[in-house]
């Protein structure tokens, strides 16, 4: 007796304390919504590699196969997922490679400050190079241990927790260092050039001098 009870106060504030968690202006989600733009593409091992080029500081352009990208290291983080269009999702556990294992692999030359992710048919995001370097961002391939669907991003999305989640292509396909920043996909379309979910940075209009390139 009294247990189911203790239960029932337990979830409303695991409920509670979730909301409190999450950033301005966004609400829980269940399940897992599947959200991009376009068709989903269809992978072909054949053809897939993954690349890492631009400002290298060795000048070289670097390629995975499938294969060889599957025995990277592999590290687990536990971060939030945030869509600009107001879902978020809380403690996704996600398997793969960090972005900081590839940079220490493939060392940016000294004057890179931003990255370009590349994915399937042009979608891009561009990155800060430090918000690239966080110790959560993480190019994805399993999430709670099972191998990503072909519409979460089979087989390579990158996640960048306190980003939105256009920040994070599915179905990666390069990454390229650069000396300036660029705009990607969305970014050129109205969404905010940093796009932290933490303090609201939805749209275009909402920045300041300086947080991005001249639209
Ligand atoms: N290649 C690609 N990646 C993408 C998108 C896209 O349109 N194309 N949409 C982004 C957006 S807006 C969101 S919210 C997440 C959704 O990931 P999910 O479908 O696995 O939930 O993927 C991101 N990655
Ligand atoms: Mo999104």
């Amino acid at each position: 007796m009294g247990q189911p009870e203790q239960h029932t106060g337990e979830n409303v504030r695991n409920v509670r304390s979730s909301r409190d968690r999450l950033p301005p202006g966004q609400r829980l989600q269940r399940g897992w919504p599947v959200t991009h733009y376009g068709p989903v593409p269809r992978y072909r091992a054949e053809r897939w590699e993954f690349r890492i080029f631009g400002a290298t500081a060795d000048g070289e352009k670097h390629c995975w196969t499938h294969e060889e990208f599957s025995r990277l290291p592999y590290q687990t983080v536990v971060a939030d997922l945030h869509c600009v269009t107001k879902f978020s999702m809380l403690d996704v556990e996600w398997g793969g490679v960090p972005a900081s294992t590839l940079l220490r692999m493939v060392p940016p030359a000294e004057n890179v400050t931003h990255v370009m992710v590349w994915a399937e048919y042009g979608y891009s995001a561009n990155l800060r190079l430090a918000d690239f370097a966080d110790e959560k961002t993480i190019f994805a391939t399993h999430r709670s241990g099972e191998l990503l669907t072909a519409e979460h991003g089979f087989p390579v999305r990158l996640v960048v927790p306190h980003l939105y989640a256009w920040k994070g292509p599915k179905w990666v396909r390069g990454v390229e260092y650069m000396t300036a920043d660029r705009r990607g996909f969305w970014e050129e379309r109205g969404y905010h050039n940093l796009g932290e979910a933490g303090r609201e940075q939805r749209y275009s209009y909402q920045e300041e001098p300086g947080e991005g390139p001249e639209l």
